[in-house]
Parts: structure tokens; sequence; C-alpha cells
């Protein structure tokens, strides 16, 4: 599990309390430093330092960008996975139901050269550093999102699909002093509007998180999902075989998903601070990261006065 928040510091003052100890033990005179011209040799451990703020209220900043296709993707093997696996039995009493529905390769949506369903997040730039958010912001953040097509918490079935097939969720926030985390109240629904049941089964790594059987007719079904910026969580349907999706659930309220020209803009950004930006897809390699950095983000800082533009180029994994 990896964090910029607060447990990342914690987990390193033992480690510090160790080290100075082992020096003590070494005996002979210390070296003068910044911290301690004198030299001496009875340094105190120095406390953590507290966490540096970067309030987010009031922040005018825009990230905008897109994401393009580089080189060809060879899909010829999984093309139209859905089609073949039903006609290979798979469930096949829904097959009409399940053919209905949008039958392309999600996998790699492509317009004009911009790549659809990468998601895209803005940390802060070092593991001091933590968004000073209160919990009003939070839940503005979080109604908004919701009623917004776009950035709602859905995950619906409606035929033998994962409806958005690329999902962002914001499910936690550090506490005033960044030492804590607290969750959003952002849920994940699980829906199924289909006209056949589904089995929704979310896996982080070998982790699972959830498997609901939603049958037709039913009501959708809550999910928290835990904040993890390094691992996306996958969608699979125990019925269906060929169903997946993908959802990030991350502790930064800056995320979005690019639409169907590649493009995102994440807006009321933070300006002049030190910040990271990472870019998933799911055919991405190395975990899927496609920025400088990979999962630890690629550094950037955002001007008052215009928009930062940040593009990402996909060479998707064979
Ligand atoms: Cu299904």
């Amino acid at each position: 599990m990896k964090s910029h928040f607060a447990w990342r510091s914690l987990a390193l003052a033992p480690a510090a309390v160790v080290l100075a100890l082992t020096l003590g033990c070494t005996g002979g005179g210390s070296t003068p430093t910044q911290d301690n011209p004198g030299g001496d040799t009875n340094t105190n451990v120095e406390p953590p330092k507290p966490k540096a703020a970067i309030p987010i209220k009031d922040a005018k900043g825009v990230l905008k960008g897109k994401v393009t296709l580089k080189g060809e993707w060879n899909k010829p093997e999984k093309d139209d996975a859905k089609k073949k696996a039903i006609d290979a039995g798979a469930n096949a009493s829904d097959k009409d139901h399940c053919l209905k529905g949008d039958t392309e390769d999600m996998r790699l949506l492509v317009k004009d050269g911009g790549v659809k369903n990468a998601v895209v997040w803005v940390i802060p730039g070092d593991s001091n550093s933590f968004f000073k958010i209160d919990k009003a912001e939070v839940d503005e953040i979080v109604k908004k999102r919701a009623a917004n097509d776009k950035t709602k918490p859905v995950l619906d079935q409606p035929f033998c699909a994962f409806k958005p097939h690329v999902l962002a969720l914001f499910t936690k926030y550090p506490s005033e002093d960044g030492k804590k985390m607290f969750d959003t109240g952002e849920q994940l629904t699980v829906a199924n509007s289909a006209a056949v049941g589904h089995n929704t089964k979310l896996t982080r790594g070998a982790n699972e998180l959830a498997n609901v059987n939603i049958p037709k007719g039913t009501d959708p079904a809550k999910v928290t999902i835990p904040a993890n910026d390094a691992q996306v969580v996958r969608a699979q349907c125990n019925v269906h075989g060929f169903m997946e999706g993908f959802i990030w659930a991350v502790d930064t309220p800056f995320v979005a998903v690019t639409d169907e020209n590649g493009n995102f803009e994440i807006q009321g950004v933070p300006t002049d601070k030190d910040l990271k930006i990472v870019c998933w897809h799911e055919l991405g390699g190395s975990g899927g990261f496609i920025n400088d950095g990979k999962s630890n983000g690629k550094k950037v800082k955002v001007g008052a006065d215009k928009p930062l533009e940040e593009n990402f180029v996909l060479e998707p994994k064979q």
C-alpha cells in the first residue's frame, strides 16, 4: 500500500531513532552540521517535521491535457471477446440480451488519436505535504461528483459490459494536520439495470474487495473501496467471464478520466505548489502508468495565470 500521507513519515520515525542511537554509540565527536553547529554528541532526536499543508480552498489552478496513442495495437486475438465468449457457450441463455449491448472491445477506444478511459490524478509533490481539505469541502466535492454523469461513482451493467468501463473514486482525505486519513463517504454503487443477473467481483491484486450477486431487478449494492493510488481495482463478473472493468480509488479529489477524445481537465488545483501528476491506462506497461515517474508521479507546478497542459502518450502493451 502506497500513500503520500501521514503513515509514511510515521513509519520512518522509528528508523530515524535507531539510526540516531547507532550513531551515538559509535562514539567520537559528531561532525558539525547546519542543525547541530557545535557537533555535540548528545544530539537530541528531532521530532518528526510537521506536515506541510497545501490548502485547496479557493484554489483556481487548471491542469488539462490529452492522452494520445502511439503505434499500433495488435488486438485480433481478443477482439470481440464478448461475442466469442458467448458463442463458445459462456452463459448461452443470456446471449441475446448480452449482444444487444455494446460489443466493441473496450480496452482501447481511440478517436482522432485521443485515448479514452485513461485516469489522471494529482497528488502533493512530496511525502511530507498533504492537501488540506476540511469535511465541509469534502462533502461538497462528493456531492458535486455524484451529481455529474462524468464523475458519479456508479458502475452499471446494462447489458454484459461494465458501464463505465473505467471509473475513478475519491475515497480518502487527510486530517487537518495531515497525519490521519478519513473516509470521504464516497462509495461505489454497483448497479444492474440488465434483464439478466450479474455477479460483480472487485479485486485489487490478490485481495478480493467485494463479491456481490445482483439478480435482475434488484437494488444496487454499495461498496466501500479503500484508497490506494498504486494499484487499480479490477471488476469482473462471475456469470459472464468476459466482463471486465477498472476502478481507481484515490485519496485526492483531483482525479479525472479521459473522454472519448482523450482529453481531461482538472479544476481547482492549488497553484504555485510542488505537485505530481499520474496517468494510467489499462494497456500501459509497468502497472499501467504512462507518465514519467510511474506510480510516484511526474513533478508539475500549476501557475495562476493559465492552465498547465500535460499530455501523455500510450504505447499499448501487446
Ligand atoms: Cu455479468
